[in-house]
């Protein structure tokens, strides 16, 4: 077996400059960890973009980053200023991300902006090709690298290669708007297997393929130029144990050793009996549905007075794209409707709304989920959302009620939360009322399953599915040489997770 090439936008490393000196931090995020023991443990090496443009670099931080990238298992992609602009920050996140999370009044399409994003594709694709060897398997992730697959596809035909979207794809009536919609597909095609968060995806992709591409289809297999390529449902998890662990540290350690926000937290729950705290957490993004939290947050209040003074939101909303106008305006009014409930409802006691717009170390994010009552993430749209997926691993003593938009992807793994539609205030206001009086028992027995089935399928087991899916896929041994019906593709593959969850949103 060769090595794994991981190809990714970001690195899992964070480098950035400080003074002249550069300064790298481990990355955060679910898709570092994910991969971390594949990357750490295994023959592997991480194909991205460390975050410098090399505008800033000059030939002595050069070294010293592939140093310490080269230490990290780490390989860079250099971009300059104007590809980032146009390539990412232009058509990764003008373009594609609100299309593909249906806002299509936001989407533009430009094509110099087209031009740079598949220059850039190009450029990853030549790393790869730069370092891929016989027998080696190439995992790429994410719509920033669509077109990638089949651009090593062209230059190595027999090369092992799987793609995973991390956001929805869309139903076919909005990607047919895209007006390079053969290409984005051909380009996903390189790929021999396909993987997305769920089954609904997947279905929205083969229609897409079978529509636009008129190729044939049939049940998780595409007949594309003399082989075929494979399409599943691969929802991903998170490292349950970490914040588990973490949570356990946090809820057990001495009153010295807490941070400066828990300790005021406890003391705000603790003085004020009734005190209830309702928390959300997700990236400043149109996406994450927080102008409509807001306002079912107001209409709620409304509608059942009795938890004024009692109940406040806390709100972190993490800066993100933040020099993309969509988000400038969301920011405003996110802004604007906080001080608006905030004015209205106030009292000296009590401020309903407490907003944090910036990062927070990751022990603070636990001091979050564990002194909460109520997690409320209501996205508009989410490939999957491993934020409420994180605040049920937290919850140690099995108590808390998770209340989860519909429309997220972790919806479709997780029906003990109470799932609302992100638009229907009634509904969410009196969600929160149910949550916020659930009985200790029906929390404990919800958050028991939920926990059960976080545990097991974590974010290591969704990178081993899906790398066993594609060596599978390899291998010929499996489903998808056109099998006469999804159940036998279901029992042929029983041994792997990842294809017995393609039929759980059926
Ligand atoms: C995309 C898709 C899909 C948040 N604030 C802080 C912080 N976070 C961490 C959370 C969580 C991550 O960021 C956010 O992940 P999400 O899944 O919720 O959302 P996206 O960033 O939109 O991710 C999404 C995901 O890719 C994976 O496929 O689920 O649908 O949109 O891990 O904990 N971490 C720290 N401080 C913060 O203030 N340390």
């Amino acid at each position: 077996m060769g090595k794994t090439i991981i190809v990714s936008n970001r690195l899992p490393l964070q480098v950035s400059l400080r003074n002249e000196e550069i300064e790298v931090e481990q990355s955060v995020g679910g898709l570092a960890t994910g991969l971390k023991s594949i990357h750490d443990e295994g023959n592997s090496i991480w194909i991205g973009w460390s975050g410098i443009t090399e505008e800033e670099l000059n030939p002595e931080l050069s070294q010293k980053i592939n140093k310490e990238l080269r230490a990290a298992k780490c390989d860079a992609v250099h971009l300059n200023q104007d590809e980032i602009d146009k390539f990412y920050l232009g058509f990764s996140n003008k373009s594609l991300w609100p299309l593909f999370h249906y806002f299509m009044e936001y989407a533009e399409f430009d094509s110099s902006e087209w031009e740079a994003y598949k220059a850039v594709n190009q450029k990853f694709a030549d790393k790869v090709l730069e370092k891929v060897e016989d027998g080696d398997r190439i995992w790429i992730h994410d719509y920033q690298l669509m077109l990638v697959p089949k651009m090593i596809r062209d230059k190595n035909p027999d090369v092992a290669i799987g793609f995973f979207l991390h956001i929805p794809f869309p139903s076919y009536e909005i990607f047919r708007t895209f007006p390079w919609r053969e290409e984005l597909l051909k380009g996903m095609l390189g790929a021999d297997l396909i993987g997305f968060h769920t089954y609904d995806y997947e279905r929205h992709f083969m229609s897409s393929v079978k529509r636009i591409l008129n190729l044939e289809v049939k049940y998780s297999a595409i007949k594309y130029r003399d082989k075929t390529v494979r399409v599943s449902s691969f929802p991903m998890g998170i490292d349950f144990d970490k914040f588990y662990n973490a949570a356990l540290r946090h809820k057990n350690q001495d009153f010295g050793n807490k941070s400066s926000m828990l300790k005021r937290l406890e003391d705000h729950i603790e003085t004020s009996e009734e005190a209830q705290l309702i928390i959300s957490i997700d990236r400043m993004d149109y996406t994450k549905g927080i102008p409509n939290r807001i306002k079912a947050f107001e209409h709620f209040l409304n509608k059942y007075p009795q938890f004024k003074e009692k109940v406040h939101l806390i709100m972190l909303t993490v800066p993100s794209r933040s020099n993309v106008p969509q988000y400038q305006l969301l920011k405003r009014e996110t802004d604007e409707l906080v001080g608006q409930i905030n004015g209205k409802f106030s009292t000296v006691n009590w401020t309903p709304i407490w907003y944090f717009y910036r990062s927070m170390p990751f022990e603070n994010l636990i001091d979050l989920y564990v002194s909460s009552d109520v997690a409320l993430i209501n996205p508009l749209r989410d490939g999957m959302n491993l934020v409420a997926k994180e605040f049920v691993a937290s919850r140690v003593n099995q108590d808390g009620v998770l209340v989860l938009s519909e429309m997220a992807g972790a919806a479709k793994e997780m029906s003990e939360a109470l799932l609302i539609n992100p638009s229907n205030f009634e509904q969410i206001a009196d969600t929160l009322k149910l949550a916020l009086e659930m009985p200790v028992e029906e929390q404990k027995s919800r958050m028991n399953i939920l926990q059960k089935r976080l545990k097991f399928h974590s974010v290591e087991k969704w990178a081993e599915d899906f790398l066993i899916a594609l060596d599978d896929t390899r291998n010929k041994n499996s489903l998808f040489e056109y099998a006469p019906d999804k159940k036998n593709i279901t029992a042929k593959t029983s041994g792997n997770g990842a294809y017995k969850k393609t039929s759980f949103a059926e």
